[in-house]
């Protein structure tokens, strides 16, 4: 799980500020550190799972730099909190020290900014930023004193090839920083990755050396997302790379709302057929065996006209669940009708196959679904194939058939051809 560090002698902030955190962000675990030794003890080297510290230190503190470089050596996130506001003292500490952000400490007030930064750092830890810049100080300069603090993977290029190779070959970039001259180029190269990345998969960030209306502009229409001018401000920029974060992580929540079932939280049936064919494909080109299976609940009407719609989509649910635990994550799994099941499985042994839907079956048979109304038995039947068909359509069609053969011939069984 995630870790996040406080570090405060003043244990009542500590644990008000830790009871906030864990209230509002449910799989993250908080280290607390009243002093130095506490911190040089209870610190695990080398650990990735500290995505961020909060720290009550004064600068005047004899063990300032101590705390500071412990945390950043390990490129932990650093937000340090003060008792009191003072815009020049802030600005001094962010550009001397590697850390994040300043807050004030004078109320809860606060919480919520700390909460949203916590929330920034955990959805940078798996993007990859691609930093575009054909000098090698400015590539320098933005690594050493802007991106070091984020948990960012850094991958740089040089120039429009460079650029292309490396989206190819990294798939987590949904950052892009391009600072390069003459600025034409730059325009270009944006023009070129807008045209193949759209807005919801990358975000790009101009960095432009004149304040210039005309260019910052151009930057816009051709596709940047934001642009930040020269000499950059740290603030600024942080501001400005939070809001891109932000956008691209309500981008990814609105993708997987689209995909989703609402009831019971599988793929639905567009995300089935759309994944599913990537699944297909790339089952035929490195020749691993695919299964195709449908799935329906016998006398699912009756459970409705019996018990409502409010026990039936209880049931649905716990059979989605059950369904769900059956397969690996490398599966897809997906509710496409009312009480039919559509999931695909890689790497399909037939034997195997059979044991993996027989359990599922007895599994769901032998299920007491709890309901307001009762206690509600279910059974299952199953249609199968491992024949890959001429496409994915055929292939989900004989499954669908051996499923129609499976409720001729007596339900909660399987049918594998
Ligand atoms: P069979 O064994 O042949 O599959 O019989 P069945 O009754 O399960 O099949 P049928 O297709 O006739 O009925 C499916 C029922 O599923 C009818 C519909 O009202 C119900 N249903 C579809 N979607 C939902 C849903 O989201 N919630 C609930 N509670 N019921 C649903
Ligand atoms: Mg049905
Ligand atoms: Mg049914």
């Amino acid at each position: 799980m995630e870790r996040v560090i406080i570090y405060d002698s003043d244990c009542g902030f500590a644990s008000s500020l830790s009871q906030r955190i864990k209230s509002d962000i449910s799989d993250v675990e908080i280290d607390n550190f009243t002093s130095i030794d506490e911190l040089k003890s209870g610190l695990s080297k080398d650990d990735d799972r500290y995505i961020f510290s909060i720290i009550d230190i004064d600068k005047d503190d004899e063990n300032f730099d101590e705390v500071v470089n412990l945390l950043s050596k390990q490129f932990i996130p650093i937000l340090i909190l003060t008792k009191k506001e003072n815009i020049s003292y802030r600005d001094e500490m962010i550009n001397k020290y590697p850390i994040i952000d300043y807050a004030t400490k004078d109320s809860s007030k606060n919480f919520h900014y700390i909460i949203s930064m916590i929330n920034h750092m955990r959805n940078s830890k798996n993007i990859e930023v691609l930093l575009v810049s054909n000098s090698e100080h400015d590539r320098k300069y933005m690594n050493d004193n802007l991106l070091r603090r984020y948990p960012f993977n850094i991958v740089e290029a040089t120039d429009k090839l460079s650029v292309q190779r490396a989206l190819v070959e990294h798939e987590n970039i949904k950052i892009m920083i391009i600072d390069m001259m003459p600025e034409e180029e730059a325009l270009q190269i944006v023009e070129e990755v807008r045209e193949i990345e759209p807005k919801d998969s990358l975000a790009i960030m101009a960095i432009t050396s004149i304040e210039n209306t005309y260019l910052a502009t151009k930057y816009l229409q051709l596709g940047a997302n934001d642009f930040v001018v020269k000499p950059i401000s740290v603030d600024t920029f942080y501001s400005r790379m939070n809001v891109m974060i932000e956008t691209l992580s309500l981008f990814q929540r609105l993708q997987k709302l689209a995909n989703m079932d609402f009831l019971t939280s599988l793929y639905n049936r567009r995300y089935f057929y759309e994944a599913g064919k990537l699944l297909y494909a790339s089952g035929l080109r490195k020749n691993i065996k695919i299964a195709a299976a449908m799935l329906d609940i016998d006398f699912f009407k009756s459970i409705n006209d019996t018990y409502g719609h409010g026990a039936g989509d209880i049931v649905l649910k716990e059979v989605a669940h059950i369904i769900k635990s059956s397969f690996r994550s490398s599966d897809l799994v997906a509710r496409v009708g009312g009480e039919e099941f559509s999931i695909i499985l890689v790497d399909a042994e037939e034997e195997k196959i059979i044991n993996i839907f027989e359990k599922l079956r007895s599994d769901i048979e032998a299920l007491d679904i709890d309901t307001p109304e009762g206690n509600i038995k279910v059974t299952i039947s199953i249609g199968v194939t491992l024949d890959l068909c001429e496409n994915l359509e055929k292939m989900i069609k004989k499954s669908d058939s051996n499923l129609y053969e499976a409720k001729q011939t007596g339900r909660n069984k399987i049918v594998l051809s």
